[in-house]
């Protein structure tokens, strides 16, 4: 369990210096085209505020965030669906994650070789999503020659069933769009197991510049104005700043970051953002001497949050007391709640809702 972001874009963009400050991993990141080779994964908490609200009534001994896998993947060239630079092997990374994270550059330094000379972020992004595109187009006309195949030997009702969405697919890809981009109905894990890149989530960041903190430069704004277009969120971070800032201790990096017109770390607003891409609620359990959150997909029931937190709690599932964590802070604490009927007792199959506060009883 745990869910995945990859973090994808052309060489040089910065994606290694993004995952370093992630996960203060200290993984290679060098100014070389294809530093990166094997992904590198990193696990990293969710920055939730919540949590100290909570602790602050029951003085917990331990608290836990919830945390997120993100990889750091090999850049990517022109051609990688035909298996140029490290395509092949680029794109099956990107097959494994569950959300894409874009990484785009926009700062300057003539130091740092960008692949194709100039930076242009629009078009460094175009030229990525074309190639999600090419190699999903692909996988999907391969599928439609084996289903016409099966159509010719008999399995008619589940072939008819399926060139439909295959059909429907071709047709949005071959105009350049990602699946996700269109209103078309996706199934989750249907794409997965096809291997479809262009229908799992994605967000954009632009590593900015230092001297683009402020003033936001106009090739930020190109991509700015084109992820307001695509309906996508761009966030702006300047990377190479802010893991400066990280060697500081969390107050001095604060202060240092505000200093420089950085009022909230690009990547705690990443973090989040991939949460909500992801479609993931979170839930808490503040039970014995630990406070823990946990992260759930939408419309997860009691039945799922048991069987993350362990599958005795899940097999010997009795009830649950729930309540929202609103009614848990102003009522301080599940037996304030109780008393004032705020808390619900569900059984298994009760969906959470996000920032829920749950107790599991069980035998
Ligand atoms: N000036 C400046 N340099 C940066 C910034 N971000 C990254 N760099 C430099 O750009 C070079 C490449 O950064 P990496 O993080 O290795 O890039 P990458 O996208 O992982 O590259 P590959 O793995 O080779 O695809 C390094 O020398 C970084 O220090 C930035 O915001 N400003
Ligand atoms: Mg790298």
């Amino acid at each position: 369990m745990g869910f995945l972001s990859g973090i994808v874009g052309l060489p040089n963009t910065g994606k290694s210096t993004l995952f370093n400050l992630i996960t203060r991993a200290g993984v290679p990141a060098e100014n070389y085209p294809f530093c990166t080779i094997d992904p590198n994964v990193g696990i990293v908490n969710v920055p939730d505020e919540n949590l100290l609200k909570i602790a602050e009534i029951i003085h917990p001994e331990k608290i836990t965030p919830t945390t997120l896998k993100i990889y750091d993947i090999a850049g990517l060239v022109k051609g990688a669906y035909k298996g140029e630079g490290l395509g092949n092997q680029f794109l099956g990374h990107i097959r494994g994650v569950d959300a894409i994270v874009h990484v785009v550059r926009c700062f300057e330094a003539t130091n740092v070789t960008h692949v194709y000379n100039e930076i242009n972020p629009v078009s460094d992004m175009e030229i990525i999503l074309t190639e999600l595109v090419m190699a999903d187009l692909e996988i999907v006309q391969k599928r439609k020659e084996a289903v016409i195949k099966g159509l010719r030997v008999g399995k008619k009702d589940v072939a008819r069933a399926e060139i439909e969405t295959i059909e429907e697919m071709e047709q949005i890809l071959l105009q350049g769009k990602c699946l996700i981009d269109t209103g078309m109905d996706l199934d989750r894990s249907l794409m997965k197991s096809w291997g479809i890149l262009t229908a799992k989530p994605y967000l954009v960041v632009a590593n900015i510049g230092e001297d683009d903190v402020i003033e936001h430069t106009s090739k930020y704004e190109q991509l700015e104005q084109w992820g307001r277009e695509q309906g996508r969120k761009v966030i702006p971070i300047c990377t190479k700043f802010e893991l400066e800032a990280s060697e500081l201790t969390e107050e001095e990096r604060r202060e240092f970051l505000s200093s420089v017109g950085i009022e909230r770390s690009g990547v705690d607003i990443l973090i989040r953002a991939c949460y909500e891409i992801l479609d993931l609620i979170t839930f808490y359990t503040p039970v014995g001497q630990e406070l823990k959150a946990w992260t759930i997909r939408k419309g997860g029931t009691l039945h799922d949050a048991a069987g993350l937190i362990h599958t005795d709690i899940q097999e010997g599932f009795i009830r649950a007391d729930v309540v929202s964590l609103q009614e848990f802070l102003s009522h301080r604490g599940i037996h304030g709640a109780k008393e004032a009927g705020a808390v619900l007792t569900e059984g298994r199959e009760f969906v959470l809702r996000d920032e829920d506060v749950v107790v599991i009883h069980f035998r």
